[in-house]
């Protein structure tokens, strides 16, 4: 009896943890939504080195990509205090509460990519540690 009750209880330990991971796919726990760090052959200016779309709406628990087709490497940080950007590479910094992200020092090149998921609704800004002109955000609602 007390050996039936608890198997039950472990399935449904587990089976709310998978949940709570995003393993069941089609029930809406986590979207997906993809943007992109591009040059048209060289990074020098806004004009031909940037990431798109400059603004990425998404719904809260959905988990962003970002690929690179440029021929030099990016970033993808957030304008957060954590990540100490000038002025120049944050106009604006996101709100206090908002989460800090990091693609990394070393950046990503072609065919890389780097993700993550927003869990908390808001608007994040973010920038290219290498190439000060590279901004663009995502709105999480
Ligand atoms: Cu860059």
């Amino acid at each position: 009896m007390y050996a039936v009750l608890g198997v039950v209880i472990i399935i449904i330990v587990v089976v709310a943890g998978l949940y709570a991971g995003g393993y069941f796919p089609g029930t809406g726990m986590t979207a997906t939504a993809s943007a992109k760090a591009y040059d048209t052959g060289s990074c020098t200016s806004a004009s031909n080195c940037d990431f798109t779309p400059a603004t990425l709406s998404v719904s809260t628990n959905t988990k962003v990509t970002w690929t690179s087709n440029s021929t030099t490497v990016h970033t993808v940080t957030a304008c957060s205090t954590t990540n100490s950007p000038t002025s120049a590479e944050c106009p604006t910094m996101n709100a206090s509460g908002l989460s800090s992200f990091d693609s990394g020092a070393s950046g990503f090149g072609s065919g890389q990519s780097f993700s993550y998921t927003f869990t908390t609704a808001g608007t994040y800004y973010y920038y290219c540690r290498f190439h000060n002109w590279m901004h663009a955000q995502v709105n999480v609602s």
